[in-house]
């Protein structure tokens, strides 16, 4: 399958993981905006958010669960920080597996751009 996170998770292409486990990766942004911005995928090759079915519910929550621990563990979760999901060209998606944006360590503003 042509597709660049699913070649991360393969190791087919390198990347700077910082989680792993049997269902889901997390790792750094290759273009962060933010002093922390990491990327948590399911394994499972899901496009967009408009492809997720009832089946991948317990998958699919398993990315704000790896973010929050994440967070923790790297002592930005109290302070807070901010995760994004964007969907399809007006939601800002380049990148067709779904991923949620984790950033820390700024604060940031609302409404997003
Ligand atoms: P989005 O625009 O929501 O689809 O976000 C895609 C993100 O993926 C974007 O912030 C940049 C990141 N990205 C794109 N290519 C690579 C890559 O090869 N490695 C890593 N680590 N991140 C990537």
């Amino acid at each position: 399958m042509d597709c660049l996170f699913c070649k991360i998770i393969n190791r087919e292409i390198p990347a700077d993981i910082v989680y792993e486990d049997d269902q889901v990766l997390a790792f750094n942004d290759i273009d962060p905006k933010a002093p922390t911005h990491m990327l948590v995928i399911p394994k499972k090759h899901i496009a967009t958010l408009n492809d997720i079915t009832e089946e991948d519910q317990a998958l699919v929550g398993r990315l704000p669960l790896t973010a929050s621990r994440l967070a923790k563990d790297l002592g930005f979760a109290e302070d807070g920080f901010r995760v994004v999901m964007n969907c399809n060209e007006d939601g800002g998606q380049t990148v067709y597996h779904i991923h949620m944006h984790v950033m820390g360590g700024r604060r940031f503003t609302w409404p997003a751009g």
